[in-house]
């Protein structure tokens, strides 16, 4: 049984490209692996947060991922600063880090935008903290959108290096799982850009707990172009809104986008979009519902995060301990 493990920033409330390009795909995982699905609350305030909205938004995001289907019975669900082993193991890796590495990292160039000496050094160093999120656990699979994948680059550098640094062969290689048509779902006001909980505009992403009439709205607001949709996927490659809308009805309807542009090939986003805000409605408006009852009874959630964080910390205690003795450090009696 392989060892899963994948994180979730409560920055906002989770999007349909996390929910797409991520937790969807982690679902069915829990019946075949040994999964941990983490909140990384120490990854959110790399970028500043309002501390009563930061706790609200970890019990949302919480609520969010069991209404998806994550079952606290099947899976290892918690809060990451509840398992202080993930910031012990990544100082160790802010060590094994290079500074050349770091520097190209996309993710940091985006997030810092263009007055990067303001940026935080947490949000500097995020990867390196990921790196330990997974490595602490020895998880070898790990689900995630595309945006991801040069953070797990890092992860398996970092890895190797400190193996080869201490003479060990103690850190596995992880292996990036990302899946999907929807693997990366790009705002709905600028199809270059990818959608972000955290995006200064609502309107650029569907939120997991956003009702019928916010979805149509945003939808019929979301940018396009004026052509008709083509009957071949290749004549889209110029036309990122029409993508991004064409790869979300297929990946919310389980379809392949080909089967989408045969059925609405020829018609405009009049006739498309209607069709899109159908699908997503019928599809988001269960996830919605169950996530406003979790919330009602936020103790219920806190003892399910609980008890996810003690599941956690026995995997993560002997691996965190084998790693600082064989860095040197003095072990505590
Ligand atoms: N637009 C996306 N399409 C597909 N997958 C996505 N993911 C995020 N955005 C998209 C995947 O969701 C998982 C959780 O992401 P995260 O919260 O850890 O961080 P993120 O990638 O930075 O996500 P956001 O929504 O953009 O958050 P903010 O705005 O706070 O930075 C990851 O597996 C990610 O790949």
């Amino acid at each position: 049984m392989a060892r899963v493990f994948s994180g979730i920033q409560p920055s906002g409330v989770p999007t349909l490209g996390n929910y797409l390009g991520a937790i969807r795909n982690w679902v069915p995982m829990q019946d075949t692996d040994e999964c941990l699905f983490c909140v990384v609350d120490l990854h959110a305030i790399t970028q500043r947060q309002e501390p009563a909205e930061l706790l609200r938004q970890t019990r949302e995001m919480a609520a969010a991922l069991i209404a998806c289907g994550l079952s606290p019975d099947k899976c290892v669900l918690f809060v990451q600063s509840h398992v202080p082993a993930h910031a012990q193991l990544a100082w160790v890796f802010n060590c094994i880090a290079r500074l050349g590495w770091l520097n190209r990292m996309t993710q940091f160039k985006d997030k810092a935008g263009k007055d990067r000496e303001a940026a935080s050094t947490g949000l500097y160093v995020y990867p390196n903290l990921m790196a330990a999120d997974i490595l602490v656990y020895h998880a070898t699979q790990v689900p995630v959108g595309d945006d991801q994948r040069q953070h797990l680059e890092l992860a398996n550098d970092i890895a190797e290096k400190f193996n080869h640094d201490y003479g060990v062969d103690f850190f596995p290689r992880i292996e990036p799982l990302i899946q999907g048509v929807a693997a990366r779902v790009m705002s709905l006001r600028d199809g270059t850009r990818k959608m972000s909980k955290s995006d200064p505009s609502d309107q650029s992403r569907i939120n997991l707990n956003d009702d019928a009439d916010t979805i149509a709205n945003k939808i019929k607001r979301a940018t396009t172009d004026p052509e008709l949709l083509p009957d071949n996927l290749a004549a889209l490659e110029k036309r990122p809104e029409a993508r991004n809308l064409v790869g979300i009805l297929a990946a919310i309807t389980g379809r392949t986008q080909e089967d989408v542009l045969a059925e609405h090939a020829g018609r405009g986003f009049g006739a498309f979009k209607p069709a899109l805000t159908e699908a997503l409605v019928a599809h988001l408006g269960p996830i919605r519902a169950e996530m406003l009852r979790l919330l009602e009874d936020p103790a219920a959630l806190d003892a399910a995060l609980h008890q996810g964080a003690e599941k956690a910390e026995a995997i993560a205690e002997p691996i965190l301990k084998r790693a600082y003795e064989i860095v040197g450090f003095l072990p505590r009696r």
